[in-house]
């Protein structure tokens, strides 16, 4: 037995990057090649594998760590005795085709097969050597190599994956369009890749005996991955619920041995996802990016209360015990609102901005048109006057008038002016949405603003009526309040509270003045909306509604 540094080895263009995850603990058994950290330049992220087999006895670097060419990674315990060779437990098997073919040792220990059991090879079979190229990949152009799925010495299958492409879109794997041995490499990570460019040199069968190797290949993503012993579907059905955890921390374990890229490891880790927990759907079990998210995805419809954020559930208390009690059940309405609220509160990150706009003069001209139109029966109240000046506010800035779309990476913005408005009812809140209010008049806002409440309070509201809206205003004015922080109605990403106006002393810079101030409160979806924007958002409103002349501009 002798104690070995194991070190950093060339790692290229890689210097001072740093450490996204460990892979092994003190006291793992490890083989050569196995994977001990992540490492992560603001390029790409790539394991770093062990020079030698041994028993981990200090682990040297920790996350968060930057390391370089030579940096001490751990010291290990190794049998001098026993050959690299030899020592694989963890190794998966060997195919028969690999041993058939297996002439000269590689790098990678799994690959190390020198044993001859398996039956002679046909001496009519023909090989060719082919280059395997980028076939067309559509917009992927000089796109970056982020993983090497293959090594050389594996036998592959057409349509294996053969490397991980990155732009600053999207990733995909590139498969590759012929089966055979892979005998060179011809890119690593980080190179840069097109339709066309050589990845490898391929020895192809082209007759004899059948391409196909007689056991299944030993699993290629040896060259990225240290377990692969344990495919996705031997593992029983993972469900998310309870499982998702941005705050706990990760079982870095079962983390480790999860079958996953780099990427799709960084990944997870960015939404605090335990790759452990995760179903893959890639070949041989792998978790891809789509796993990562459909599993996020789940967890945020998991019902119930905090359970599906890692928090602990709410104990249950017997309140009789302290005192009358009398229980009653939600309504079917503040089920469903209680669960919209709640998914919009946890999914969107809030930002409230307050404002204030001086409406005494529109709300003279409210009062004056109210007596005209009063014998007509016709009332109007503030909520119309701001729910133009909410339309013209959002043609200046129509990222408020958007919505992320299911992947969170692209905006929709939306050409259309439909404006929800909050409406309490005895069984709860709806939001009954009014349709093109750019098209209509202020007259023809309040009678839709009456109806909609009408209809609301008497049941009769149709889902498509509370469908298609883009922005959505909660007057409390008629009640009362200073401020408060209403939330964003998702998919809208921005959300209007208005509380009572009152007389309030405004200096108009030689003196105070009474005026007659509206509290605002803007909140907003923070992915999409800066607060620069929230505040300019405020000013431009409160600007038209205390000139209303603006709004006919
Ligand atoms: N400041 C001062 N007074 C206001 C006001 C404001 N911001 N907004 C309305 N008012 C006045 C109105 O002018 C009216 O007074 P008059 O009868 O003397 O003219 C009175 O308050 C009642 O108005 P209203 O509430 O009936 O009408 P509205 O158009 O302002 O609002 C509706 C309609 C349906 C939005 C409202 O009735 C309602 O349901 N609001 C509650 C919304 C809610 O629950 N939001 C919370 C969501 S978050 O949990």
């Amino acid at each position: 037995m002798s104690i070995k540094e194991i070190v950093v080895p060339d790692i290229g263009d890689f210097d001072a990057v740093e450490v996204i995850e460990v892979l092994v603990a003190e006291g793992d058994t490890i083989q050569a090649e196995d994977s001990i950290v992540t490492v992560e330049s603001d390029k790409a992220s790539m394991e770093i594998p062990s020079s030698a087999s041994g028993k981990i006895l200090k682990l040297k670097v920790g996350m968060g760590d930057n390391i370089s060419e030579g940096t001490v990674l751990l010291m290990l315990e190794v049998d001098d005795s026993e050959s690299t060779e030899t020592s694989s437990d963890k190794a998966p098997a060997t195919s028969a085709t690999e041993k058939q073919t297996e002439t000269t040792k590689t790098d990678a220990p799994v690959k190390q097969e020198t044993t001859t059991d398996a039956p002679a090879t046909d001496s009519s079979s023909k090989t060719s050597i082919e280059e395997i190229i980028v076939p067309d990949i559509g917009d992927f152009d000089e796109v970056e190599v982020i993983e090497v799925l293959v090594a050389e010495g594996d036998i592959i299958e057409a349509e294996d994956s053969l490397i991980t492409v990155e732009s600053d879109k999207a990733s995909m794997e590139i498969p590759s369009s012929a089966s055979g041995k892979v005998l060179k490499l011809k890119v690593k990570i980080g190179d840069k890749v097109s339709e066309g460019s050589v990845l490898l040199m391929m020895e192809v069968n082209t007759g004899g005996i059948a391409d196909k190797p007689a056991e299944e290949p030993t699993p290629k993503e040896d060259a990225v991955k240290l377990n692969v012993s344990a495919p996705a579907e031997a593992k029983p059905s993972k469900s998310p619920v309870n499982k998702l955890s941005p705050t706990v921390h990760l079982d870095e374990k079962r983390f480790s041995k999860a079958y996953a890229s780099p990427s799709v490891r960084k990944f997870a880790r960015e939404l605090g996802v335990d790759l452990g927990e995760v179903d893959g759907t890639s070949r041989k079990g792998r978790i891809n990016k789509d796993d990562v998210k459909g599993f996020v995805k789940k967890a945020l419809n998991t019902k119930g209360s905090g359970s599906s954020l890692g928090v602990a559930p709410m104990p249950e208390i017997d309140f009789s015990k302290f005192g009358e009690i009398e229980t009653q059940s939600l309504s079917k309405i503040n089920k469903l609102t209680g669960e919209f609220l709640h998914r919009s509160w946890v999914t969107v990150p809030h930002v409230t901005q307050f404002d204030e706009a001086d409406i005494t003069e529109m709300e003279a001209f409210r009062k004056q048109m109210g007596k005209e139109m009063e014998k007509d029966g016709i009332k109007i109240t503030p909520l119309a006057f701001i729910i133009r000046a909410v339309v013209t506010t959002l043609k200046l800035y129509p990222r408020f008038n958007s919505s992320l779309d299911s992947t969170g990476e692209n905006l929709i913005l939306k050409k259309y002016f439909n404006i929800g408005v909050a409406v309490d009812t005895p069984d709860g809140l709806v939001v009954p949405v009014i349709r093109e209010v750019d098209q209509k008049s202020l007259v023809e806002i309040s009678q839709e603003i009456r109806e909609y409440a009408q209809k609301a309070r008497d049941k009769k509201l149709k889902p498509s009526d509370m469908q298609g809206g883009c922005f959505t205003i909660s007057s409390l004015g008629g009640i009362g309040g200073t401020k408060f922080t209403p939330i964003v109605n998702a998919p809208e990403v921005a959300v209007l509270g208005v509380s009572k106006s009152s007389i309030q002393p405004l200096w108009d810079g030689s003196e105070f003045k009474p005026r007659l101030m509206l509290p605002l409160s803007l909140s907003y979806d923070h992915r999409v909306i800066d607060g620069a924007d929230g505040a300019r958002f405020t000013s431009h409103l409160s600007k038209m509604l205390s000139d209303i002349r603006r709004m006919m501009v």
